[in-house]
């Protein structure tokens, strides 16, 4: 008999250090913030926290720039605070899983400083390749090839010590761990297998599918390195070799490893969460993600095309149907708060928030709740172009600007699309600084804290706090939404996303109205089953299905027709 592994049902919480809880008044967030705040965690009925980097960083990129994985950055505490959070969390029934940023290293690390010398034995665990002459200018050097990095601009910078360029697939604060040689993969190994040793359940993999650069460093078509990285054969081996060095040294235990994949396709997906070939559980993809992407990129959002979403979702739990397994997610640390991106955070906040959460969390995979998606908080109403502190947003700043895109443009997008609005600190009260901090905010505090907060929400039975505990329960509860068969309806509507969760001789339909407009569902099956079905779960108090026994359809709603961001699941 095969056993389950725990993570099929479970529901996965992310904790960005920084912007949760600070216990010591510096205004940053810390790992005693975070012991403070367990109880709100294990309230929601979560299985897991993923916990974003809290090793010694220059935090340039805010910890995805590690200068010692072994050690916990004086800013979030120390490696005794965390032992106490993982003895504390599994106390609690919660596992931590750690994030792990392996495609690059901070330039502060050893590795990286040693490696600068070429007579150095270490030489070789970075990328570094001599320039190209420059046609125009006998005396300089052109960077090795076209590639840019995904932070924009070229992927390489020039060393003046020995004269090379090293490459940076994000900012040249972040250089390139160079996967092809052994001695970087053991030294990874290890370090892994020392986290495991220590307690933690898991890792999220920063990046993953950049590990492995084909051979040679051939020019990119477009100049954008992704085309090159992330399709390398070679990511495969690696991973399957981690599996066999890392995780199998502990039989007894079951762990979570999900990894990030930007421009992953399914067929990638695949490959990578087959349990038969062995490599990781699941992956984190951007496709659904991308989809209000415009031509010129993140920075170019367009209005939201409902019927790209809701395919682009459909067709992951298509192809990954019974071969591999999907994460699912609408916020995390880079992307701005989904109930403004997508949803009204203005007349209907309390309805899209949750609107977005039940469609996300009715499909098949694993949910992430992002800190904050879970009382609905927004995008910050950035203004300046020195409101913002991601290094991302600084870059994009710049580049645009440098193009010569109006001012007025440029300050559009990123409000809209920066980073930054995920890191607002997690809005606890109404106080002043929302109860993050004692002290100063490292990020301004949303006005909207005076009510958008979790004190405000915990004892209303109809606040998205409790909305969101009711899905992570009812994953426990119904089979059908971990293990039934996903089938989408009426693909070309424009404001309705329905499907069917299927199994067995359990029919679930979902409903969701994706506009401030009543919607009159079609006639014929299954729509025409939805008002004298059994509600499983609804967004509206008044057919909020938590009465016992379940309530009918949609008392208050006129049969057939859907008010503005209301969702149904109801069985047929
Ligand atoms: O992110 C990978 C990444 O490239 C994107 O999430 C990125 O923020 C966005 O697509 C660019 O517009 C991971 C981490 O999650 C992120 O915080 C780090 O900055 C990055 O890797 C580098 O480690």
């Amino acid at each position: 008999m095969s056993t389950e592994p725990w993570w099929r049902r479970a529901v996965v919480y992310q904790v960005y250090p920084r912007s949760f809880a600070d216990s010591d008044g510096d205004g940053i967030g810390d790992i005693r913030g975070i012991l403070q705040r367990l109880d709100h965690i294990a309230a929601l009925g979560v299985d897991a926290v993923w916990l974003s980097p809290v090793y010694v960083s220059p935090q340039v990129d805010n910890g995805y720039d590690i200068s010692d994985y072994q050690a916990i950055d004086p800013t979030f505490g120390t490696l005794a605070d965390l032992d106490e959070l993982i003895e504390a969390m599994h106390a609690r029934g919660l596992r931590l899983v750690m994030d792990l940023v392996v495609n690059h290293t901070s330039d502060q690390h050893p590795w990286f400083q040693e490696s600068r010398d070429p007579a150095s034995p270490r030489r070789d665990w970075y990328i570094w390749r001599p320039g190209r002459p420059d046609p125009d200018d006998p005396g300089a050097t052109l960077p090795p090839n076209n590639w840019s990095s995904v932070f924009l601009g070229s992927a390489w910078e020039l060393d003046p010590v020995s004269g090379e360029y090293y490459l940076h697939s994000f900012t040249p604060q972040q250089p390139d761990l160079n996967w092809a040689e052994p001695a970087v993969r053991q030294a990874v190994y290890a370090m892994m297998r020392w986290w495991l040793d220590r307690g933690v359940d898991g890792f999220r993999m920063d990046v993953i599918n950049l590990i492995s650069k084909p051979e040679g460093l051939p020019d990119a078509e477009q100049g954008n390195q992704l085309e090159m990285v992330v399709n390398d054969p070679g990511l495969h081996r690696y991973l399957a070799e981690m599996r066999r060095e890392v995780f199998d040294a502990y039989p007894d235990r079951t762990f979570l490893t999900v990894g990030e994949m930007l421009a992953v396709t399914p067929e990638q997906a695949v490959l990578a969460t087959d349990p038969a070939r062995r490599e990781l559980d699941m992956v984190f993809q951007f496709e659904h993600m991308d989809v209000d992407h415009g031509a010129l990129g993140k920075y170019d959002p367009q209005p939201l095309d409902l019927r790209a979403l809701k395919a682009s979702l459909a067709r992951w739990q298509e192809m990954l149907a019974g071969q591999g397994w999907n994460s699912l997610y609408l916020n995390n640390h880079d992307q701005p708060r989904v109930v403004s991106r997508w949803g009204d955070d203005v007349r209907y906040w309390r309805e899209s928030a949750t609107l977005l959460g039940g469609v996300l969390h009715l499909h098949q995979g694993t949910p992430f709740v992002y800190q904050g998606e879970e009382i609905g908080m927004t995008n910050y109403p950035f203004a300046r172009p020195e409101d913002y502190r991601d290094v991302e947003a600084a870059r994009a700043y710049e580049i645009a600007t440098m193009m010569g895109l109006p001012e007025e443009l440029i300050l559009g997008s990123m409000a809209r699309m920066s980073r930054d609005n995920a890191r607002t600190p997690m809005q606890w009260d109404g106080d002043a600084e929302a109860g993050f901090t004692t002290g100063r905010s490292w990020l301004p505090v949303h006005q909207n804290h005076l009510w958008l907060n979790v004190a405000a929400q915990q004892d209303d039975p109809h606040s998205v706090l409790s909305f969101y505990k009711r899905l992570i329960a009812l994953r426990k509860a119904e089979d059908v939404i971990t293990t039934g068969s996903f089938r989408l309806l009426e693909p070309d509507h424009e404001r309705l996303w329905a499907f069917v969760r299927e199994s067995g001789d359990q029919r679930l339909l979902v409903v969701a109205n994706v506009s401030g407009d009543p919607l009159r569902l079609p006639a014929g099956d299954p729509f025409a089953a939805l008002d004298g079905g059994r509600l499983l779960i609804g967004n509206y108090p008044d057919g909020a299905g938590d009465a016992p026994g379940g309530a009918e359809g949609g008392a208050g709603a006129e049969p057939g027709v859907l008010r503005p961001w209301e969702l149904r699941a109801v069985y047929v």
